[in-house]
């Protein structure tokens, strides 16, 4: 284990719900239609545009491109709103102090988020300067469940993929860690996820664990 790359987005710090409420809110105004939790774990991971598809799906609208653009742009709109209002206090339990330990005990860190938003959800909660590498929705146009995040991550850190953990909460992550040769920690709960290595419900407790897994 040379790398580890983390997701952003339920995994470093908790965004879910502003992404899930700026949806929900889209899905209200324009549709007329209610957004579930169910429904949103299929977001989850998934970027801005796939994301949009799939809302458009569920309300059985095929709208044209500017309207569609326009519908992501508003939904975005909110989301950052939601965001500027982040502070340091909204990074998840335990996780700077995991991302720290492992750079202290040599072993590369990377971000590999879907989100174009990634550097200002950095920037508001001070997690940036803390990452190797960042791979995000600005350098990558494949979404999840497609490696392309990932493997760009240990591309920039010059580190062989067979030689990274990557760090999701997201079915669709799973799937791409796995498409990328890489070996996958999930953060979450059994029963929503499938096709891990190792699965914990936070980073905070799966700190002794990867200790452990470094020593030996
Ligand atoms: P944006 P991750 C993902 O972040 C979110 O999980 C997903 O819900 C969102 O649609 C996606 O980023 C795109 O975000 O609209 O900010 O570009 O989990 O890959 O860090
Ligand atoms: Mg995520």
């Amino acid at each position: 284990m040379r790398a580890m790359i983390f997701d952003l987005d339920g995994v470093l710090v908790d965004t879910a719900h502003f992404h899930y409420q700026a949806w929900k809110r889209l899905a209200r105004e324009w549709f007329d239609m209610d957004l579930t939790p169910e429904d949103n774990e299929r977001f989850k991971g998934v970027n801005r545009e796939a994301c949009m598809h799939m809302l458009c799906e569920m309300a059985d609208v095929n709208l044209e491109r500017a309207r569609f653009e326009q519908g992501m742009a508003l939904k975005n709109a909110w989301y950052v709103n939601l965001v500027n209002g982040m502070t340091p206090a909204d990074v998840l339990p335990g996780a700077r102090a995991f991302v720290e330990r492992q750079k202290q005990a040599g072993v590369l860190c990377a971000i590999g988020s879907a989100s174009k938003n990634c550097s200002l959800v950095l920037e508001r909660t001070g997690l940036q300067g803390l990452f190797d590498a960042v791979s995000d929705g600005t350098v990558v146009t494949r979404a999840k469940p497609d490696p392309e995040v990932f493997v760009t991550a240990a591309r920039m850190l010059q580190v062989l993929p067979a030689r990274c953990v990557v760090f999701e909460d997201a079915q669709a992550g799973i799937e791409a860690a796995r498409a990328g040769g890489m070996r996958c920690c999930a953060i979450g709960q059994p029963h929503n996820l499938q096709g891990y290595d190792w699965i914990f419900p936070s980073l905070q407790a799966a700190g002794s664990f990867f200790d452990d897994l470094r020593s030996t």
